[in-house]
């Protein structure tokens, strides 16, 4: 009788500990959706302090949970990564954006919110002969196959985000 009481005990707390649990991950989700931002002529990055939007390729951009709605803008893929592989960016990211270059052209004139993804479930074509911002970047796409085609044609090896080391950027 007393095991069968402590039995309900411990399974009417995992319930109450499951439930409290699923609560919270609802509010992370809440500070979750922020939106992508543009890129105004005048924005720096964050991580080197160049004008972004004078150069080509896939910009990034990061929201952190500290900081509400400012946004960290980056000038190139590379540039966004080097600052999230730091542990301690890392921890501290809601939410990451990239360009998805099968809908934006590489060209500078044609960056554009609208075709921010979210970096996470992105695929990335690293070691290919497009340029950005700082030289060697990693093209984003939000379809592997896209990914894929751009590798076919301009070389370079396709990832997915959670392969991307400070190996990957050198
Ligand atoms: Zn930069
Ligand atoms: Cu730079």
């Amino acid at each position: 009788m007393k095991f069968y009481k402590s039995l309900a005990i411990i399974t009417a707390l995992t319930i109450a500990v499951t439930s409290l649990m699923s609560c919270s991950d609802k509010t992370d989700q809440q500070q979750m959706l922020h939106k992508a931002v543009a890129m105004e002529s005048g924005d720096e990055c964050h991580l080197c302090g160049m004008l972004i939007t004078r150069f080509d390729g896939p910009k990034g951009e990061v929201f952190r949970k500290e900081t509400g709605e400012q946004v960290f803008k980056f000038c190139s893929t590379r540039d966004l990564f080097s600052y999230y592989l730091d542990p301690e960016n890392k921890r501290n990211v809601a939410q990451i954006f990239v360009h998805d270059m099968s809908k934006m052209p590489w060209g500078s004139d044609s960056i554009d919110d609208k075709y921010f993804i979210d970096a996470k479930t992105a695929w990335y074509v690293v070691g290919s002969e497009k340029t950005g911002a700082m030289g060697d970047t990693l093209a984003s796409f939000s379809q592997q196959s896209d990914a894929q085609a751009f590798a076919k044609e301009f070389g370079g090896k396709v990832i997915s985000f959670a392969d991307i080391n400070y190996d990957t950027l050198l």
